[in-house]
């Protein structure tokens, strides 16, 4: 009689152990599949806008210039101070622009960025690598473009120093003021409406409604005194995406 109790003792306790335990674990219903492979197109990063390296302005990308006594690719090869992880990515051609000023100002550079079906607006930031020739380089007053009347073009009044008269202009001035190398990336948040009463003074780069978005990029050269001389590189012109 003890020796029943005892058994059924035991079994109970065994039953709630394995109750307590979860019993088996389940089984696997199915094989895993393998993981999807990885999207062949990926999310682009960077957009290059240009690197120079065709030591051309005029192929592939079109640069137009103006006023600046040089806009042109020249060779990296002397060119290897400063930052030297910007040194060892700018290549052997980078955008050389240097002139004389006149009241301040040197000349510029631009190109049109538009494409169909390349919407721009989810790149977040401008980079460039900068080569400075210390204090008194001069200043790259970077202009951007956007389309508030939906035709895909830059309109602007010859009359009026070229202004523009249906699209904002955004800028920031970036002062070269360093020796060598060295990669600016600036937030497109902070550019800033240049011509307020012009366009719809909103940052809309989208390509929505017919508006070609971010139309184009231009560099206004700004010397460091009124008739200074501007003397810079820039390559590696990018729209970077989180950075
Ligand atoms: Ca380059
Ligand atoms: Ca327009
Ligand atoms: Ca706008």
């Amino acid at each position: 009689m003890n020796r029943l109790i005892g058994v059924s003792i035991c079994f109970c306790f065994m039953v709630s152990m394995a109750l307590a335990m979860g019993g088996p674990a389940p089984r696997p219903t199915e094989t895993a599949a393998p993981p999807a492979a990885a999207p062949t197109v990926m999310a682009e990063k960077v957009l290059l806008i240009d690197d120079f390296e065709s030591g051309s302005i005029k192929s592939p990308r079109e640069w137009w210039t103006f006023d600046l006594q040089k806009a042109e690719p020249v060779s990296n090869k002397e060119l290897k101070s400063g930052d030297e992880k910007v040194a060892s990515a700018v290549g052997n051609y980078s955008l050389l622009l240097t002139g004389m000023a006149k009241n301040w100002y040197s000349g510029g550079v631009g190109t049109y960025l538009a494409k169909e079906n390349q919407d721009l607006s989810k790149y977040t930031n401008f980079q460039m690598d900068v080569f400075g020739n210390g204090p008194g380089s001069g200043t790259a007053k970077i202009e951007l473009v956007d389309d508030d009347n939906s035709n895909w073009t830059v309109e602007q009044d010859p009359a009026k120093n070229y202004a523009l008269t249906k699209d904002d202009k955004f800028v920031y001035e970036v002062k070269v003021d360093w020796d060598g190398w060295k990669r600016v990336s600036i937030p497109l948040a902070d550019f800033v409406d240049d011509n307020p009463g012009v366009g719809d003074d909103v940052w809309n780069p989208q390509q929505t409604n017919g508006s070609g978005g971010l139309l184009q990029v231009q560099f206004i050269c700004i010397a460091a005194t009124d008739k200074g001389k501007v003397n810079f590189n820039l390559d590696n012109v990018s729209l970077t995406m989180g950075q």
